[in-house]
């Protein structure tokens, strides 16, 4: 559809579309101020040109008018612009729940991903057309950035937190997945590719893996070995909060503030205990800062994401 317009990326997901539009009208609104003062630029430099015969005299000093509504012309234009622009950033940095859910490890210099059934893949994506996708990111080592132009989506990946992003793909196909922050020498060789496949096709894809875990099973096992389940667990007599149904809630803290707990609060409760407490517990909680890799801090992510959906904790 916009393919006249010269290096045009491709269109393959619904949030693509919205940022076109935008990008169309920004482009068409930056098309009209330069036509209308290059053309207003051409025919004064011409009806004026040296030895032209055009009236002189009457010069006009100060046009309120013209100054006044030009001033909120452009304004008007560019805080309609402005609130579009915002609409459309809160709507793509704010990953709803999704139907389907990726894990995502960066490191120098690949993708890792996971899929909650246990499927793993290096520096290739495959999901559902016309499913909503929440992408869950997390960093080994430095900033990097999950990007997909054909999407129009792009997020840091920041280390020492867990980004977010979503994307419903419309077409089926293969594009490409970019690393948008030069992350290093390989920086450039960070990519890798999305596959975008039919439901059929994407199930298929499922069970042709061979896998027998899921990552909340893998996430289960770190759980245990890790001694988590020693104080969170049904059966212990530590003062700790049970995890099943935590996901997704608001948890208040013992400081009076409110938290919702999404994947970056989980993680930030395994790593950084000691910079809060919740309302109601003591600050017993361990600090495992270092003993658990990015991998293992999905997992248990995982792990606790899938107890709301059974009674409670082991
Ligand atoms: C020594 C007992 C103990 C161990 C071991 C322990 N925790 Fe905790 N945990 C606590 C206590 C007590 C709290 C609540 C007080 C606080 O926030 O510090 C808590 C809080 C949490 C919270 C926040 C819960 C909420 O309701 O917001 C999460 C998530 C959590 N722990 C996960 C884990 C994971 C994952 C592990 C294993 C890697 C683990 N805990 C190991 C005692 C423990
Ligand atoms: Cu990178």
């Amino acid at each position: 559809m916009y393919h006249w317009i010269p290096f045009w990326p491709d269109t393959a997901a619904v949030n693509a579309i919205v940022v076109n539009n935008l990008y169309i009208a920004e482009l068409g609104v930056s098309g009209l101020i330069m036509v209308t003062v290059v053309a207003m630029m051409l025919t004064f430099c011409i009806r004026y040109r040296k030895g032209s015969a055009a009236s002189r005299a009457d010069r006009v000093q100060k046009t309120w008018h013209f100054e006044i509504g030009w001033t909120i012309a452009t304004l008007g234009a560019f805080l309609v612009l402005f609130v579009w622009g915002a609409a459309i950033y809160i709507w793509l940095y704010q990953a709803p729940r999704g139907d389907e859910e990726v894990y995502v490890v960066a490191k120098r210099w690949m993708w890792k991903i996971e899929h909650p059934g246990g499927q793993s893949e290096i520096d290739a994506l495959h999901v559902p057309v016309n499913k909503t996708i929440r992408v869950v990111m997390a960093s080994e080592d430095v900033i990097h950035s999950f990007f997909v132009p054909a999407f129009r989506i792009k997020r840091d990946v920041v280390p020492g937190t867990l980004e977010t992003i979503w994307f419903k793909a419309d077409k089926i196909g293969v594009f490409k997945l970019e690393c948008a922050q030069f992350c290093g020498l390989q920086h450039a060789t960070m990519q890798g590719e999305v596959d975008v496949l039919s439901g059929p096709d994407y199930a298929r894809w499922l069970t042709e893996q061979g896998v027998h875990e899921s990552l909340a099973e893998q996430g289960e096992a770190v759980f245990r070995a890790h001694g988590c389940s020693g104080c969170h667990g049904n059966n212990s007599t530590v003062h700790a909060p049970p995890l099943a149904g935590l996901y997704g809630t608001y948890v208040h803290m013992q400081d009076g503030s409110v938290r919702l707990a999404d994947e970056a609060y989980i993680r930030d409760c395994i790593l950084n205990p000691r910079s809060f407490t919740v309302a109601g517990y003591p600050p017993l909680m361990p600090d495992f800062a270092g003993q658990l890799g990015e991998d293992d801090l999905l997992k248990l992510v995982a792990y606790i994401k899938s107890l709301g959906k059974q009674e409670s904790a082991q």
